[in-house]
C-alpha cells in the first residue's frame, strides 16, 4: 500500500510538472544519468526520501534536462510599425523615402504613419497598377499628424501620396 501511493505521487509530481511547463529537451534525455533513474526507481520503492528525490528533480532542471517554458528568454513581440514621413519627403529630386520604404510586420500589427515632413502628405493604398483603392486612406496630415491602419490579413500593400504621387510605399504582412 505505501509502495503504490508513493508510486502516485510521482505520477502526480510528474503530471504537475507537465501542467505548469514545459518541455523535455530530448538531446539531453538521452544522457539521463543511471543516478537519476535509479533515484526515480528507489523513490516509488520508498528506498530513498522525498528530499533526494526532489533534489533529483532540481538537478534535471538545472542541467536542462526539463526546461521550464516561462523561464526561457521572452521573444520579442511586435516590432517598430511605424512609417516615418521624413522631411523633404515632397521633393522629388531628393531622397526623403517613406522610412522604412518597406515595412514588414505580422499579421494583426497596426500600423502608424506619422508626417515629420514640413508640408501636409497623405496615405492612400492603391492596387498594382497605381490606382487608389479604398482599403487604408488617410485626409490631408499635417506635420505631426499620424495615421493608423491595422493590417489583418497576410500580403503586400503599396501606398502613396496623392499630392506627391512618386512617393510609394509598401507594407508587408506575413
Ligand atoms: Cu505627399
Amino acid at each position: 500500500m505505501k509502495r503504490s501511493s508513493k508510486t502516485m505521487v510521482v505520477l502526480v509530481l510528474v503530471f504537475a510538472v507537465s501542467i505548469v511547463s514545459l518541455s523535455v529537451n530530448l538531446a539531453s534525455a538521452q544522457a539521463v544519468p543511471e543516478w537519476v533513474k535509479n533515484t526515480a526507481l528507489w523513490y516509488g520503492e520508498g528506498i530513498v526520501s522525498e528530499g533526494e528525490f526532489l533534489n533529483m528533480i532540481k538537478f534535471l532542471i538545472e542541467n536542462e534536462v526539463i526546461i521550464i517554458d516561462s523561464m526561457k528568454e521572452p521573444v520579442p513581440q511586435v516590432v517598430d510599425a511605424q512609417v516615418v514621413i521624413p522631411n523633404g519627403n515632397f521633393d522629388v529630386t531628393g531622397a526623403g523615402f517613406y522610412s522604412p520604404l518597406n515595412l514588414e510586420v505580422p499579421v494583426g500589427t497596426t500600423v502608424t504613419w506619422v508626417n515629420d515632413d514640413s508640408v501636409p502628405h497623405n496615405i492612400q493604398s492603391i492596387d498594382k497598377t497605381g490606382k487608389v483603392i479604398q482599403l487604408f486612406n488617410s485626409p490631408p496630415l499635417n506635420t505631426g499628424d499620424r495615421f493608423e491602419y491595422t493590417f489583418e490579413e497576410e500580403g503586400v500593400y503599396k501606398y502613396y501620396c496623392s499630392f506627391h504621387p512618386w512617393r510609394v510605399g509598401l507594407v508587408t504582412v506575413s
